[in-house]
């Protein structure tokens, strides 16, 4: 699938040793090093294309293009991959009630997503890859899973097919991701795209990956699996294992995803390719609410990001209103976030457009080590304020300015922050 242009990433000079990009890992629960290799593997989970991109689908795809740009900053090869759920009973849903063509509703919402990321400046990913153009991939791996008996068929009366189930008991690394009790993972199965109560299952939480055709929803020639669709979770562990392999270094996505969601892909790689650990690292952006309960496109308490462009806001805005929050606290969208962003860029212009500042080698330094330290955008924010506070001050005194500091400065907030100034 086409992605979208890559923003230009301007260099930096050298500032001393280069920090290692340390990570807060939801897996351990602890701040873990990303291993320098030749490849970087860097998964984040797509966006579902039914609506539009909101603030929290902004935050998050943010929030790892940080972690993109550190990485590439610390030299790192990056190989970035993303899905695009553009099949899936919640789009299918909405094309029907809106009564449009789910292709129509796919593309259009996806293009949209694009202009978004490009607005954002939004390094994209190497791989883009959709799951009706990865049916075949997918199959492949759901057959795999048959031969070794990790998967098991149910019979539907929807349907003359059949579905196939994930047989959870042979997964060995089941439950190392989110750490829940059983309880805990009923709960969220049910209220997550599972299907808890299905009957004919052997686990109530075994996931879905393969459901047999039914009447008025699309459908796939699955080989020996017969017609059908693929279930969820095997979408993204296909599509890694094909573009990354495993373990790769580092799986991305909102703290909704981390069950069932990575925790059934993790389980599913680890079955398909006999290892233990699918990501090295696993990464979640913190919900992002507005209204008093989560941005979500199945409630509607949206704030978009087209919407607030259509108004004539400046991206780059919307991107420091986003990262003047870290990624693992949740928060609410509020009108005053963005006025403190504007505040922000306008005082960051004004240093930026004088003749020159306070040297700048310490504050470029002081960046690269804010986001290599665990994606610390707030402490990023904070470090660029205090140079603009001091370039502001010193502008209107005697004091010696280095007539290249602006420029500097600007490099590192374009390269590093992905705010263009
Ligand atoms: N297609 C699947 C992933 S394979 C999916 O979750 N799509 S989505 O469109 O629902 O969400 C896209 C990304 O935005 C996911 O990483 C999700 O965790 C994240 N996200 C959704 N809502 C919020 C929110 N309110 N705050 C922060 N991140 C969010
Ligand atoms: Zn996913």
């Amino acid at each position: 699938m086409r992605s979208w242009p890559t923003p230009f990433l301007p260099e930096l000079p050298d500032t001393g040793t280069r920090p290692v990009v340390r990570l807060h890992d939801s897996a351990s629960g602890g701040l873990v090093e990303v291993p320098l290799g030749p490849v970087t593997g860097l998964y984040v989970c797509g966006i579902t294309p039914y609506d539009a991109t909101h603030l929290g689908h902004a935050a998050t795809y943010v929030t790892f293009d940080v972690l993109n740009r550190a990485l590439r900053d610390a030299g790192h090869t990056v190989r970035y991959v993303q899905n695009v759920t553009d099949v899936d009973d919640p789009l299918l849903a909405r094309a029907a009630r809106d009564g449009v063509d789910w292709v129509h509703l796919a593309d259009r919402e996806t293009a949209l997503f694009r202009e978004d990321m490009t607005a954002l400046s939004v390094v994209p990913p190497e791989h883009y890859l959709g799951v009706t153009e990865s049916v075949d991939l997918i199959v492949a791996d759901i057959l795999r899973l048959c031969a070794a008996d990790a998967a098991y068929s149910v019979a539907t009366s929807e349907s003359a097919g059949e579905d196939v189930y994930l047989d959870l008991a042979r997964c060995p690394s089941f439950g190392e991701l989110a750490g829940l009790t059983r309880a805990q993972m009923l709960v969220l199965s049910a209220e997550r795209g599972g299907d808890p109560e299905r009957p004919g299952k052997r686990d109530p939480l075994d996931p879905l990956l393969w459901r047999a055709e039914r009447v008025d929803e699309p459908s796939w020639d699955g080989g020996d699996l017969g017609r059908g669709r693929p279930g969820w979770h095997i979408e993204c562990t296909a599509i890694a294992l094909e573009h990354l392999g495993i373990p790769f270094a580092v799986q991305g996505g909102g703290t909704d995803l981390v069950f069932p969601h990575h925790e059934m892909s993790a389980a599913q790689g680890c079955a398909l390719a006999g290892e233990r650990t699918f990501a090295q690292v696993y990464v979640h952006q913190a919900m992002v609410g507005y209204q008093g309960a989560k941005m979500s496109k199945s409630k509607g308490n949206l704030v978009l990001v087209s919407a607030l462009r259509a108004r004539g806001v400046d991206p780059a805005a919307i991107r420091l209103a986003l990262l003047a929050h870290d990624h693992r606290t949740e928060w609410e969208w509020t009108d005053a976030d963005l006025v403190a962003a504007e505040r922000r860029l306008h005082a960051w212009r004004t240093a930026l457009s004088r003749n020159g500042g306070p040297a700048a080698l310490g504050l470029v330094a002081a960046v690269r080590d804010r986001v290599a330290d665990g994606l610390d955008t707030p402490g990023a924010l904070d470090a660029v304020d205090e140079w603009v506070a001091g370039a502001l001050v010193a502008a209107g005194s005697a004091q010696d300015l280095d007539p290249g500091a602006p420029g500097l400065v600007a490099r590192a907030i374009d390269r590093l922050l992905g705010v263009r100034l």
